[in-house]
């Protein structure tokens, strides 16, 4: 297929037309587009009272791929009646991602009992009733409560607020897969878990290090930004194993100049070893000192730990930093003279700097990095998580994770005149390997697909499979469904963020907060997430106890609270009179100065890591496509990489002939957990020697479950992995893993191999 050599542009326009089309014309497409809600894709903070498709600087139209895909999908008809009669569960286990995101919107309650085979629709109330009947017989402790990012302010709070009163801390958010080690590793130095800039900061950058993300394809409204920064003479750099198309030319679709030339992105694009950062950051901070262009006065007065660390790196020999790097010595003193030269510089990152056993370390090392010469802590500078989920970043504000911060603890029982439990809740993984041991009995999943993001997929559909009840809160059927069943499988179909009854309210990765009008449902029979939670705990919950869940049903309500127990959040209390967004005080640092007990930064020290599979070994990225959100796989090609389908493994011209390999030929690749096969072999000479890319989820067979220590985060970006040709299938011939979304719709896409998970 075609390899498109620039991102955004007329692709990007041409969808949106065929979208247009699919939700039945372009017009009603448009208004639901503009209607006064957060964006649903990722968390740059589009739409919200200023109306869809604009940022918080105010600029419009902006508009993306993905956000397109979501709103389309959420505009489908209903799920037919007979659709759970015709297929089966282990049918849908055959299903493409696709395939189950477009059977249509869930509007009733399912079940489905262990060796029943099948969905069947059940009422709210029969639904309901099981639900509070099991929490009645269980222990809080052999419960837990994930959550998506998806979800509002409003609905998180609740339902945390439930689960620990209920009895339990084991409530977490798929940040733990995703940017834990950001909010850790921030936090361990500045005191502070989030961005330290606006915006508007960052548009007035004269360089911007983005590393390990594809922004282009996964934060595509960034691109705007990053294009004003190029053209007012910035400077971008980009860090990542794989040169990403769209991170070198990119089209933004709503200017005309760009969408027609294109627009330069990276001024310097560099690639290390998958893992590589630590060692390429500790040597750029080194050279940074050599060169003398260190802020010694910055240092002193707002900093701690400095001269140790400086000590540390000076200690390491070029030889290490280039060998666990992968980057020449020649590349890194550039970088470090371009930073020396900067005067505003902001650092940005995502998934290829979290999804690591040392993912904290590596933010840390960015955050030494922006300190060193003082670019925290002053205007158009600053630290740039760059956010995944819509709202991930409010749901973790308002107290989804197992340990609230204190204050918000301490105001939580004051509040509401409650005790709440002190016992350590789990994180994600902590709750699977708690189920697979068969200490846990119940989940309660609001959104997301806890199946589809796990390591281990094997091992996840086994835990799950161990529960006594699972309960889904969902808008569409993914591969959770199908394959995370527990004895009893309860699915509740809820409304989109544009359908709730009632304004709710999402933070976006600047710190800021949108208040969502909602809008009228599209469908009979999904209820609030709100109204889900609040008819539970109204049942679960002593009614003559100190809160009352009824009021608690009201989003406005639910605002009160937040706006009296979460810091910053006290303009919630006005906003349905005011209807003002607002930036949360006490997260943006213009100033040196931070929320450390002596206000100070925490400089760390850290040892270079070697290299997963050591420097001869082959280390394995998973990653998305230009075609996917999350574990929702919407098309198979993925345009900017040139790939036309999924079961492949990218790999170095240079690898395949080390490794005695073929363009084409069909392999299994193999991890510490899982094998996957057969797979093919794609040369891509944009991947740096020694490294493999294939795509999430589906290869969620071959990641281990070993975490981060401090963030408890999944290496889902380094697995050691060996490849062998793969074993001829049950005829004979080696048959390819069926495509996917592109294939025929008589040959239903597997998740992986045969309908069932593969064998080991
Ligand atoms: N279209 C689309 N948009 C999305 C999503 C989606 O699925 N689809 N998901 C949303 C979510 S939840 C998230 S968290 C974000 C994710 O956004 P990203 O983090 O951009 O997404 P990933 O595909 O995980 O890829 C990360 C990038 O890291 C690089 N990389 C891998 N390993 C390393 C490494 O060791 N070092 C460095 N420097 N780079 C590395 C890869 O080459 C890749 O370009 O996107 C959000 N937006
Ligand atoms: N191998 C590998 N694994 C990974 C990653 C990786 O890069 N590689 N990335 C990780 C990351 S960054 C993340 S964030 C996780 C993603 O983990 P999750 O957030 O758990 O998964 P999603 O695929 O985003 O969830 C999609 C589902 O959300 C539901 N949904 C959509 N909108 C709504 C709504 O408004 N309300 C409700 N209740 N439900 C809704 C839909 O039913 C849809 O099927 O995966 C992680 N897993
Ligand atoms: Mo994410």
């Amino acid at each position: 297929m075609k390899q498109v050599n620039r991102g955004g542009g007329w692709p990007a326009v041409l969808y949106t037309l065929r979208k247009a089309r699919e939700a039945g014309g372009l017009i009603r497409l448009w208004k639901a587009m503009r209607s006064k809600n957060a964006c649903k894709t990722c968390a740059l903070g589009m739409g919200g009272q200023s109306g869809g498709m604009v940022n918080e600087a105010g600029a419009f139209p902006e508009v993306c791929k993905k956000s397109l895909q979501a709103m389309v999908s959420d505009m489908q008809g209903a799920a037919r009646a007979e659709f759970f009669e015709t297929y089966s569960v282990a049918q849908l286990q055959a299903f493409s991602p696709r395939e189950l995101e477009l059977s249509g919107r869930l509007t009733q309650p399912l079940l489905a009992k262990r060796g029943d085979g099948y969905y069947r629709p059940i009422t709210w109330d029969d639904a309901l009733g099981r639900i509070v009947n099991k929490l009645q017989q269980l222990t809080p402790a052999e419960t837990f409560w994930y959550f998506s990012g998806r979800s509002s302010n409003e609905a998180g709070f609740l339902l945390q607020l439930f689960a620990r009163v209920y009895g339990t801390n084991n409530v977490n958010n798929c940040s733990f897969y995703c940017h834990q080690a950001s909010g850790v590793g921030l936090s361990s130095v500045l005191g502070t878990g989030t961005a330290t800039l606006l915006l508007e900061d960052v548009e007035r950058a004269d360089l911007v290090f983005v590393i390990g993300g594809n922004p282009a394809s996964n934060h595509p409204r960034l691109m705007t930004t990053l294009k004003h920064v190029r053209r007012r003479g910035g400077d971008v750099i980009v860090i990542n194993p794989v040169v990403e198309t769209g991170m070198v030319n990119f089209s933004v679709p709503s200017d005309p100049w760009s969408l027609l030339f294109g627009t330069k992105i990276a001024s310097m694009y560099v690639q290390p070893h998958i893992g590589g950062d630590l060692a390429l950051l500790a040597g750029v901070s080194k050279r940074v000192i050599e060169l003398g262009a260190h802020d010694v006065t910055f240092l002193d007065a707002h900093t701690d730990g400095w001269r140790d660390w400086a000590q540390r790196l000076s200690a390491f020999t070029w030889d290490e930093i280039v060998r666990k790097s992968g980057v020449t010595q020649a590349e890194i003193e550039a970088i470090a003279e371009r930073y020396a030269r900067a005067k505003q510089v902001v650092f940005s990152w995502t998934m290829g700097v979290t999804h690591h056993a040392h993912g904290v370390q590596n933010v840390e090392a960015i955050a030494n990095l922006a300190l060193l010469r003082g670019m925290v802590g002053r205007p158009h500078s600053g630290l740039l998580p760059i956010r995944g989920h819509s709202n991930v970043q409010g749901i973790g504000s308002v107290g989804v994770a197992p340990r609230l911060k204190e204050a918000v603890f301490e105001r939580l029982q004051n509040h509401f005149g409650i005790t709440l439990p002190a016992t350590p809740g789990l994180d994600t993984m902590g709750c699977i390997e708690a189920a697979a041991d068969g200490r846990l009995k119940f989940g309660y999943c609001l959104g997301g697909n806890l199946f589809g993001s796990n390591p281990d997929a094997r091992f996840a559909a086994d835990a799950l499979g161990r529960l006594d009840m699972l309960v889904y809160l969902n808008t569409t059927l993914n591969t959770g469904h199908a394959h995370g069943l527990a004895a009893e499988t309860i699915i509740l179909p809820v409304l989109a963020r544009d359908e709730e009854p009632q304004a709710t309210t999402q933070e976006s990765m600047f710190n800021f907060v949108r208040l969502s009008d909602g809008g009228p449902a599209r469908h009979a029979g999904p209820k609030s997430e709100i109204e889900v939670i609040s008819l539970l705990a109204r049942q679960v919950l002593d009614s003559a106890g100190p809160i009352d869940w009824h009021a608690l049903g009201d989003a406005r309500a639910l605002r009160q609270a937040i706006a009296r127990i979460v810091p910053g959040y006290e303009p919630l209390e006005s906003i349905d009179q005011t209807r003002r967004e607002f930036q949360i005080a006490g997260r943006t640092f213009h100033q040196p100065g931070f929320p450390t007990p002596n206000g100070r930064a925490q400089i760390k020290t850290h040892e270079l890591p070697e290299l997963a599979g050591g420097t001869d070994g082959l280390r394995l990225m998973t990653v998305r496509s230009e075609g996917q959100f999350n574990t929702v796989v919407y098309e198979d090609y993925d345009l900017y990489r040139g790939q036309d389908r999924r079961d492949i493994i990218l790999l170095n011209p240079a690898d395949v002939a080390r490794l005695g390999l073929a363009a084409g030929q069909r392999v299994t690749v193999r991890s510490s957990v899982g094998a996957l096969g057969p797979i093919l072999v794609r040369p891509y000479e944009k991947i740096k020697q020694g490294n493999a890319l294939m795509y999430y989820p589906e290869a969620n067979v071959l990641v281990p479950r070993a975490t981060d220590p401090a963030s408890k985060t999944p290496a889902f970006k380094s697995i050691v992995i060996a490849i062998e040709p793969a074993a001829p299938g049950p005829h004979g011939v080696a048959e390819p893993a069926a495509a996917g979304a592109g294939a025929p719709a008589a040959a239903p896409v597997r998740l992986a191999g045969s309908g069932k998970l593969p064998a080991c």
